[in-house]
């Protein structure tokens, strides 16, 4: 990559105009999310290396492993945000409550809210298949220089002013959008820089690619069904391609590249679903959106929904426009 390009910082830095609100405060946050990625991406690196990967020997709220990693990834986003003294309150995969975050400075300032899935695919992290860490932000709506509360988390997806993604994969980039379009930068390891490599990126309108956990289809609805028999049908330009990494960031930053459709529907073991809502679908229905794709439920647009908990799972649909349009057809019919 040549040095032409663009670097993260001096994006973040001309752009700042274009923000909502232009005190930089933002563009401070942002900055220390491509901080802790660099550090994550570190250890993410090595994980093979050295012993650093299996399990904590604890488990999260959704009372699952949590991977070694896992708990680095969000022990280091954590620390960056809080010493950096950038937001007010973080919300964590990882975490049980949310964080309130008490300034050293009696008169806090601080309006944002960050919901983070620190290391998201994490089953992935000890066979080196990619993982990814997904961020939302927000702007509290309780006052300023008071503790945060629930319902500053508790805000729909439409309300969100920035999201992104970290992807480590062959090379470790950075995605994210205010609100103006989707970015994406990539990591130059030896220089430890991101440059901007893929401007104002977008799904495809049409995509030949479906991404779903075929080996549950017996308890998905029969919508679904239906909906993966017509992208195997010889028809038009189908059969499509099935491809599934089992790891949201990835899944969904391919499809968004080339052109497909992610599901995770309920089942009748799950009836809401795997994902969540606030720091899974909601920052990653926001970057489709921005990116000309689409993301429900199935049914609603995911950035309408009133979130009642932080840990809250929902059915999601999500990748190019048509490709989700026509699922949601089929599952109208039965759902
Ligand atoms: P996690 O947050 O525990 O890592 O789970 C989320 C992951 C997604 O990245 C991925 O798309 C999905 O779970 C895969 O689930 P499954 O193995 O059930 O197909
Ligand atoms: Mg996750």
């Amino acid at each position: 990559m040549s040095r032409k390009n663009k670097t993260l910082g001096e994006y973040i830095i001309e752009n700042q105009a274009s923000f909502k609100y232009t005190s930089g405060e933002l563009s401070r946050l942002i900055n220390s999310i491509r901080l802790a990625a660099k550090v994550v991406n570190h250890e993410v690196n090595k994980a093979g290396l050295v012993d650093i990967i299996g399990t904590a020997g604890d488990t999260n709220i959704q009372g699952e492993d949590q991977q070694k990693l896992d708990v680095y990834a969000n022990d280091k986003f954590i620390q960056t945000l809080t010493n950096r003294n950038i937001v007010c309150g973080i919300a964590s995969e990882e975490e049980d409550d949310f964080i309130s975050i008490n300034s050293q400075d009696e008169n806090n300032q601080n309006k944002y809210v960050v919901l983070i899935d620190p290391l998201d695919g994490s089953s992935n992290i000890d066979v080196n298949v990619s993982v990814g860490t997904i961020f939302s932000i927000y702007r509290r709506i309780t006052p300023v220089g008071t503790p945060v509360k629930i319902e500053d988390f508790l805000q729909k997806g439409s309300e969100q002013v920035a999201a992104g993604y970290i992807v480590y994969g062959t090379s470790t980039m950075l995605v994210y959008t205010t609100g103006h379009g989707v970015n994406g930068f990539t990591l130059n390891p030896a220089i430890g820089t991101f440059y901007l490599s893929h401007p104002n990126m977008e799904f495809p309108k049409n995509g030949r690619i479906y991404s779903v956990n075929e080996g549950n289809y017996t308890h998905f609805p029969q919508g679904v069904k239906n909906y993966i028999k017509y992208c195997q049908m010889e028809e038009e330009d189908r059969p499509y391609t099935s491809r599934y990494i089992g790891s949201l960031v990835s899944d969904f930053h391919r499809n968004m590249i080339k052109g497909g459709v992610y599901i995770y529907p309920k089942s009748s073991k799950n009836s809401t679903g795997k994902l969540r809502l606030l720091y899974e679908c909601n920052p990653m229905a926001f970057l489709a959106e921005q990116a000309q794709g689409k993301a429900s439920d199935g049914f609603t647009r995911i950035l309408d929904i009133k979130p009642n908990e932080l840990h809250q799972r929902v059915p999601f649909f999500c990748g190019s426009k048509n490709m989700v349009e026509k699922a949601e057809e089929f599952m109208r019919k039965n759902p």
